[in-house]
């Protein structure tokens, strides 16, 4: 009787992932929540961050020392090696791509420790630290005047979206990019 239970609760748990596993993704449209966070996880302890701005980040918010993060910018992997540009993941957007309604502002967040922009560019490229450009060229639209520091903790708003697909980077960190599809 306890073999059959416990042959009973493994079905149920089967048969209970099999549904789930198959329960179609939905798709981020999120038309209430138009935010999006700049995040990363910098080591606030680790003084090798102090040069380039420090970490603004709490004691326990971040575990990424500096070393790594460099470590992180390239792979043997690429053509040629080390020779393309890889970059932290914890350097992100979150989410990646959002999906908005016509005439809704997108508030624009920077939850990291480290100094970022989300910047508008017509193709994704480099941004202006020359030694985080590997393997790109810089875009246009990241001319230092042009493209807004976002301090830890600031917020900009992003109004007048125009309908179709918006491309967004870090003009200093290019690999943390977002797509926003204005519907
Ligand atoms: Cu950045």
């Amino acid at each position: 009787m306890r073999n059959f239970g416990s042959a009973l609760l493994a079905l149920v748990l089967a048969v209970g992932f099999w549904v789930i596993g198959n329960t179609p993704a939905v798709a981020q449209v999120d038309g209430n929540d138009n935010h999006v966070s700049i995040m990363d996880d910098c080591l606030p302890g680790d003084p090798a961050w102090a040069p380039t701005g420090g970490c603004a980040l709490k004691a326990h918010q971040g575990d990424v020392p500096e070393a790594e993060f460099d470590s992180l910018l390239r792979s043997p992997l690429t053509i040629p090696p080390n020779g393309a540009l890889i970059g932290h993941p914890s350097w992100r957007t979150e989410p990646s791509h959002l999906t908005v309604h016509e005439g809704k502002a997108v508030r624009v967040t920077n939850r990291g420790g480290r100094a970022h922009t989300y910047t508008e560019v017509a193709d994704f490229g480099g941004g202006f630290v020359p030694p985080l450009n590997i393997g790109l060229t810089p875009a246009p639209e990241c001319n230092p005047p042009a493209a807004i520091l976002l301090a830890p903790g600031a917020t900009i708003e992003l109004e007048d979206l125009a309908p179709g697909l918006h491309k967004f980077q870090c003009c200093i960190h290019p690999w943390m990019r977002g797509t926003i599809r204005v519907e």
